[in-house]
């Protein structure tokens, strides 16, 4: 079974890769990556400084996923630059996220990464977790700044990480953005930001920053992220490739993302729980579904929903 992809013309070996977030930010962690069945090594969203996040606890395991406020903890955008060189010979693709603060931040980490050993670009417009700065891809004019900033510069191709949507016109809008700035990826979808979890035993959030409010992620959100996948590949076809993540973690979950479009999935919380044997042992159950089906290869079954 040919379970080889492509992301922006990029090939990845397989179809299940690691989310940036979890177990990506030192390079002990990515040697990891490097080791296991993931497609690819994405790294944890950078700043321009070295952060090291919100005030604990700031993560919470939850029955059907996860929620958490990690506040971009990494070690500054000129790390993971230096890191690329020593992870090349794990053959497989290299994946910087960037998370500005500012347009000038985002203009200075994508031109240094145009410049570096990674592959793709990731800019993050969705880290709902920083307090008083709004996600980025909720305003499309702060928006349309950032991508007139990270467009222009290099031929690596650069893709957008998008929060979820729950209307079809901010798709359509952010996806007219994406055509006219030639953005060549979208990750669909981040945590669903600012949920709250309240801990009735002590009357309290179970997370402390942001007075509990945090990201969402795993199964809860898995019918969210499909949506934002489907609506984008609706929109945008073949002109972008698709990252889909939000709730994967069977092979049938993996198939539906590859129903709805995506071309690679990502996981991040069932990594973060299961460790690095998940991405073989989703494949390895992604394959046999498409056995199963009578399917011959991960591009045969892309984009295949039926309807009712
Ligand atoms: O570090 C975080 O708190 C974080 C980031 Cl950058 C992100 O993009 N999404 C998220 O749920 N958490």
């Amino acid at each position: 079974m040919n379970t080889k992809t492509t992301i922006a013309g990029l090939e990845f070996p397989s179809y299940i890769c690691n989310a940036s977030g979890p177990n990506d930010a030192t390079l002990d962690e990515l040697h990891v990556l490097g080791s296991s069945g993931s497609s690819a090594i994405v790294m944890k969203s950078c700043t321009i400084e070295p952060r090291s996040g919100n005030a604990e606890p700031r993560y919470a395991r939850l029955p059907y996923g996860a929620i958490q406020s990690m506040g971009l903890p990494n070690l500054g955008y000129r790390a993971y630059g230096e890191f690329a060189p020593l992870l090349q010979s794990y053959g497989k693709p290299i994946v910087a996220s960037i998370a500005g603060l500012s347009v000038e931040d985002y203009r200075v980490m994508v031109d240094t990464f145009q410049e570096s050993d990674v592959d793709l670009i990731e800019v993050n417009l969705s880290c709902p977790n920083i307090e008083g700065k709004p996600q980025v891809a909720y305003d499309f004019e702060q928006t349309e700044k950032v991508l007139s900033v990270v467009s222009r510069s290099g031929t690596k191709p650069v893709g957008v990480k998008l929060p979820p949507y729950f209307d079809y016109v901010h798709q359509q809008h952010m996806a007219e953005l994406i055509e006219k700035y030639q953005i060549s990826f979208v990750t669909c979808i981040n945590s669903v930001g600012n949920v709250l979890v309240i801990d009735p035993e002590k009357e309290t959030p179970i997370l402390k920053p942001k007075k509990g409010f945090g990201g969402l992620s795993g199964s809860y959100i898995k019918p969210i992220a499909l949506a934002n996948v489907r609506a984008f590949y609706n929109l945008l076809g073949d002109k972008i490739s698709i990252f889909g993540v939000g709730g994967i973690q069977s092979g049938v979950d993996a198939f539906e993302f590859l129903l709805a479009g995506a071309d690679v999935v990502q996981v991040g919380t069932i990594f973060e729980k299961e460790g690095p044997a998940c991405f073989g042992r989703i494949e390895k159950e992604l394959v046999d579904i498409l056995i199963a089906k009578g399917y011959h290869s991960v591009a045969d079954a892309k984009g295949r929903l039926k309807f009712l």
